[in-house]
């Protein structure tokens, strides 16, 4: 018996054009110049783009003319040497995208048509010592689809072709309101040889807490063990110690229970630290380790709770970890780009990070991507981000065919098994949108007969079975958004989750409204802008660096059946709240402005109501999108070139643990504190009150306290003044140190002028300081790795801003309605 090996095949592939009609060993003849160096994983596209046989798809509108590369076949060959064989051999395809036929040394393997199913071929009686041969050839995919939907009909959706309905891809390979149509294809996943006597095939890990100890189910699928061999399972504590094992006799599926006394909790960032335990598992012969897999998990135990709310209809919707409850703020995500073999492990683990920078504890993986590389899933188990889960169906009726509900099934499989055991994983949810777009097209809603809507059989009968079968202890909710109960609207707002669209789609309803818009759980709204001037110019072409070039309108994908609307609507909220030079420069910072505040405005009136225990109103808040796959005008906080926009600022400071948020009324500031923490704060809150010259018109404290997870309201009266105000809130411990800050602008600023206000930038040691003699709105500095950003600057004690990293020699200076200027930094007192 010898231990197993497990082999990446991934260097020494080729990529050809495969002409129609060649299959199989005719395709690996085809001539040495028709093959390119490609590396897997990887796409045709990524191929070609290496080799500079076709130029960057996302510069200007080159997507276009791209198009014919997704709708060739593509065969990818590669020659390797066995040496010794194993007992058993086996060839494993963690990901084949999407229509793909293989061979080995001529000999047919498999054919494929869920680019989310792995594939396992046992090659013993095929593979050779020496060297062979493994082709592989892909079919467009978009043809191949369209097949099928001539025979299954065509069907309703938002984004994308309806083809795309019919085949389970990435459903943003097709194009979507933020991404290219990029019809990629390719073994986007790992290949691997894996040479066993024995193999663990699944490890499973239901952890239970009674107080302070743990109790773990661990369980193994074991293949090729025979008689007298054992399997060990061991559990490993976040420093790598042993805590708990266990040995037993090695069967079909070997079983144990663990026991940890003293369990350290994982928690959602912010409420505590993410302590990861290792499982272990091993097949012995003797002493020797025939097979070994490991699993990292949390200890924790995660509820959704849907109650009453104190004076109001409906049930909340929040989530509760280790019994405690709290505020999900966080983000949508989608694939980080379009060739995903481009993202190394480094680059998640980064994008994570700024999402947990920007104080977020939840990312709902949507449906329209792809279930995430390994490397998502541990930066959120380790930086206590949570993840909501769409099954990887968007904005579409659904076909529920019985070939198409079979492959689904395969997938859902893989999916739950490959991730049950992250300690970040929350939720499973069953779509995105399908449950709203059914009943804009009257398959379902109030009066509608269930069975209409036959997707139904995937998100209330296939994905529930799987979950409850694989994955018990988890929740599942079956689509975002959705409302529990027959004759509902999944836009309901006492009930549920909602995707609050009425600010930008919809009615494009003023931001400064979202209150209006509130639900139990707002999982998806957002406001778009530009991504950085840097990173858009990068993708003009010289003469098309204006605000209203064809090629800036490509690189922005809103738009509905009618055509691209995304320059208008951004052109509504531009118009409603601002003056905007004619450069694109301006245009930049001012759609950054408005989603800004818009982001400033949704997270605060959301989380306002989280309220108190009994009267969770609002349990948290998603906004679309966290980032982007290419160079795009859209939703993101965070641009294609990891560069976060002035609104992370803002969601950072409205969601940081404990935050202030101020609104002008009638007469009077309605204050808010929202406290995050497990502790009461006894604070001071500063209201101070500026006319636009810069003259203090008003100064309140008033003393607060705030019990722990709560969100509490006060007003405080204004001064009789008819002119444009500032008003900044500010939250101050016992010794007067700020821990929070809001201000508030009497709007919109189209209305005055504001710029004339001296901005003094000076340096402080490591410290930025900065001060002004009059109000300054939304100071966005460029050039250097800033702690806050994006700020509204009132006269008065100069803001503190600590610099990361090597100080800047120069830094881009904007604020609203000052030109943009690049100043050197003098020292503070030069
Ligand atoms: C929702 C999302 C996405 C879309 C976004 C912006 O529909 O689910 O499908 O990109 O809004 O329009």
């Amino acid at each position: 018996m010898t231990p197993e090996r497990l082999i990446d095949l991934h260097d020494g592939w080729q990529l050809a054009e495969a002409p129609e009609g060649l299959a199989g060993p005719a395709l690996a003849g085809l001539p040495d110049a028709a093959w390119l160096p490609a590396r897997v994983p990887g796409t045709a596209h990524g191929a070609l783009l290496a080799a500079g046989r076709i130029p960057d798809p996302f510069y200007g509108r080159n997507e276009a003319e791209l198009r014919w590369v997704g709708e060739r076949r593509w065969a990818w060959r590669l020659r390797f040497d066995a040496g010794e064989l194993a007992a058993h051999e086996d060839l494993v395809f963690e990901g084949l995208d999407t229509y793909c036929t293989a061979w080995l040394n001529g000999e047919r393997l498999l054919d494929t048509d869920n680019m989310f199913v792995p594939h396992r071929v046992d090659v013993r009686e095929r593979l050779r010592p020496g060297c062979n041969e493994l082709l592989l050839c892909f079919e467009p995919a978009l043809a191949r689809a369209r097949a099928v939907e001539a025979v299954h009909g065509k069907r309703a959706l938002w984004n994308g072709d309806s083809a795309r309905l019919h085949v389970r891809k990435a459903q943003y390979h097709f194009g979507w309101d933020w991404g290219p149509e990029l019809i990629v294809g390719g073994p986007w996943r790992a290949v691997r040889r894996h040479a066993w006597s024995a193999r663990i095939d699944e490890l499973q890990c239901r952890s239970s807490l009674d107080g302070p100890r743990a109790t773990l189910q661990v369980a193994a699928e074991l293949a090729g063990a025979g008689a007298g061999q054992r399997c060990s399972f061991e559990l490993l504590d976040p420093e790598g110690r042993c805590v708990a094992e266990a040995v037993v006799p090695a069967s079909a599926v070997a079983r144990a229970t663990l026991s940890v006394a003293g369990a350290r909790l994982w928690w959602p960032r912010g409420l505590g630290g993410q302590p990861l335990y290792t499982l272990v598992a091993r097949v012995l012969d003797g002493e020797r380790v025939l097979a070994e897999s490991r699993c990292r998990t949390g200890l924790r135990t995660l509820r959704l709770v849907q109650e009453p709310v104190e004076g109001e209809a409906g049930s909340s919707f929040h989530f509760e970890v280790n019994g405690q409850a709290f505020f999900a703020g966080g983000a949508n995500w989608i694939p980080d780009d379009n060739l995903l073999e481009r993202i190394a492990p480094a680059r998640y683990r980064e994008r994570v990070a700024q999402a947990a920078a920007a104080n977020m504890n939840m990312l709902r993986v949507w449906g329209g991507g792809v279930y995430e590389h390994e490397a998502f899933y541990e930066a959120c188990d380790e930086q206590g981000l949570l993840v909501w889960q769409d099954f990887m169906f968007a904005c579409g009726i659904y076909p529920a065919n019985a070939e198409f509900l079979a492959s689904v099934r395969a997938e859902a499989e893989a999916a739950v098994k490959r991730l049950r055991h992250h300690a970040c994983l929350a939720l499973w949810c069953g779509n995105n949108e399908d449950y709203m777009l059914a009943e804009s097209v009257g398959l379902a809603g109030p009066g509608v007969q269930a069975e209409r809507f036959e997707a139904r059989a995937i998100y209330e009968g296939l994905l529930p079975e799987v979950c409850a079968a694989l994955d018990p202890d988890r929740v599942y909710w079956p689509g975002s958004p959705f409302t529990p109960g027959a004759d509902t609207k999944s836009s309901d707002a006492t009930v549920g989750d909602r995707h609050s669209w009425e600010v930008w789609h919809q009615q494009m309803l003023p931001y400064q409204r979202y209150g209006d818009v509130q639900a139990r759980f707002v999982s998806e709204f957002g406001m778009q802008s530009h991504p950085s001037l840097a990173l858009l110019e990068s993708v003009l072409p010289e003469g098309e660096r204006f605000p209203e070039s064809r090629t800036v309108q490509w690189h922005n994908k809103a738009g509905s059946a009618t055509g691209p609307d995304g320059h208008r609507r951004l052109a509504v909220y531009l118009a409603d709240n601002l003056r905007v030079g004619p450069t694109l420069a301006e245009h930049v910072y001012a759609t950054q402005f408005v989603q800004a505040e818009a982001m400033r405005v949704a997270y605060q009136d959301f989380r306002r109501r989280w309220q108190q225990p009994g009267a969770r109103a609002v349990g948290g808040a998603l906004v679309w999108q966290l980032n982007d796959c290419w160079p795009v005008t859209s939703w993101a906080l965070i641009d294609s070139a990891g560069t976060a926009k002035p609104a992370w600022h803002a969601v950072r400071r409205a969601l940081s643990p404990l935050a202030v948020a101020v609104r002008l009324e009638a007469g009077q500031a309605r204050l808010a504190v929202m406290n995050g923490g497990l502790q009461p704060c006894v604070l001071t809150l500063q209201l101070r009150v500026f006319a636009l010259d810069g003259r203090e018109l008003a100064h309140a404290r008033l003393a607060q306290e705030v019990p722990a997870s709560t969100s509490l309201e006060t007003t405080q009266a204004l001064p009789d003044f008819t002119g444009p105000v500032v008003a900044e809130l500010c939250a101050l411990d016992e010794a007067g140190t700020e821990l929070a800050r809001d201000c508030a602008w009497t709007e919109p600023f189209r209305f005055y002028r504001l710029g004339s206000a001296r901005i003094d930038i000076r340096r402080d040691g490591q410290t930025l300081l900065l001060g002004c003699d009059r109000p300054v709105k939304g100071l966005w500095l460029q050039g250097a790795a800033l702690a806050d950003n994006f700020i509204d600057l009132v006269p008065g004690a100069p803001r503190r801003v600590a610099v990361a990293g090597a100080w800047p020699q120069r830094l881009q200076v904007m604020a609203l309605e000052h030109a943009a200027r690049v100043v050197a930094i003098p020292e503070a007192g030069g």
